[in-house]
């Protein structure tokens, strides 16, 4: 296959930062491939060159939203190559290596519950009523690893909006698709998920102008191992929180099921919001590696309360005891 690559640019430097920061000026699709193809993953390579420019509107640089941040940005392939995704298996590469046999086009939601306007909807009719912007966030994952993002979406108010909760909607909880066709790890026997995938938030959370729904990240469609087309991005809370590829969203009154807390109560609560003073039974929560880390430069950094959202969040759990509701 042909690599093409910008004579001006070294290819040392081409990083997925300055493709971004530069596909703008340049050719930015033979930068990717430039980029995707230097990873030697041909399979990955390919789908993420397929991906489709987004349009949206550039992050404003205010820290103090909440919706930006200054630290470097995570690069593309470890973006796009270290998940978890458990519908397409355990390891960190399976979900780059599998995602790509899930079609996601058709897509609708189903909405249900206390609303106004229950139905099914095609996602592109949801999409053509909203504003997307994109949004600079950390995501700490419990695992004790963390990156920073480039997301392109939409606040989840704004589609919640659309629905009109009721005054009876406390919660609202989301679920994955269930497609074991597609979605290998759903086939396995050895899992010991109860699929679909389920997460949910209180309303109050949901509203929050920080609860942001993903359509893409760098500036394209979001990579299926990156839970396409659609998913939930809560950057004050423990990356499961998450949930990728959504098809379902639910209004109750009480707290709904959510996956991992179904499986390990002890370790996984309903909130998840990140504290470092909150250790998980089998390991600390006090610091995070900043990925790309290695052995030799593991990139080590101190885990903040909220993610670093405090300031944007704290007030939610005023009264709580956050060691009790964790
Ligand atoms: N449906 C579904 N959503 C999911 C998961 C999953 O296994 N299945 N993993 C979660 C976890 S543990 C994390 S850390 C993030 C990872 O998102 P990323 O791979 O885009 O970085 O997705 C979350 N969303
Ligand atoms: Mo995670």
């Amino acid at each position: 296959m042909l690599i093409l690559k910008p004579a001006d640019i070294p290819s040392s430097e081409i990083t997925p930062e300055s493709i971004y920061l530069n596909r703008r000026q340049f050719m930015g699709r033979s930068l990717l491939a430039a980029s995707v193809l230097t990873i030697g993953k041909q399979a990955l390579a390919e789908t993420d060159m397929a991906l489709r420019d987004l349009s949206f509107k550039p992050v404003t640089k205010d820290k103090a939203s909440g919706y930006y941040t200054d630290e470097t940005l995570t690069p593309y392939e470890d973006v796009a190559r270290y998940n978890n995704f458990y519908e397409f298996g355990t390891g960190k590469g399976d979900p780059a290596k599998y995602a790509h046999e899930l079609t996601t086009d058709p897509w609708s939601i189903k909405v249900e519950g206390h609303v106004e306007k229950p139905g099914e909807y095609a996602l592109e009719d949801i999409l053509a009523k909203l504003d997307i912007e994109e949004r600079v966030y950390r995501l700490r994952c419990v695992e004790a690893w963390s990156m920073v993002i480039p997301w392109v979406g939409f606040s989840l108010a704004s589609m919640i909006q659309q629905f009109q909760p009721t005054a009876k909607a406390k919660y609202v909880q989301f679920e994955t698709l269930y497609r074991p066709k597609e979605m290998r790890g759903q086939r396995s026997r050895t899992s010991s998920i109860d699929w679909p995938y389920v997460e949910g938030l209180r309303m109050d959370e949901a509203m929050n102008p920080l609860s942001f729904m993903a359509t893409g990240l760098y500036g394209k469609q979001l990579p299926n191992q990156n839970g396409a087309p659609l998913r939930l991005v809560v950057p004050w809370k423990y990356g499961f929180k998450s949930i990728k590829s959504i098809v379902k969203i639910r209004f109750v009154e009480r707290e709904p099921a959510t996956t991992w807390n179904m499986l390990q109560a002890s370790e996984y609560g309903f909130y998840a919001n990140v504290n470092p003073d909150v250790d998980h039974p089998r390991w600390s929560q006090k610091s995070e590696r900043r990925l790309p880390s290695t052995l030799f430069s593991p990139n080590r950094i101190l885990t903040e309360p909220f993610n670093g959202y405090g300031e944007q969040v704290a007030s939610l759990y005023k009264g709580m005891d956050l060691s009790k509701f964790y």
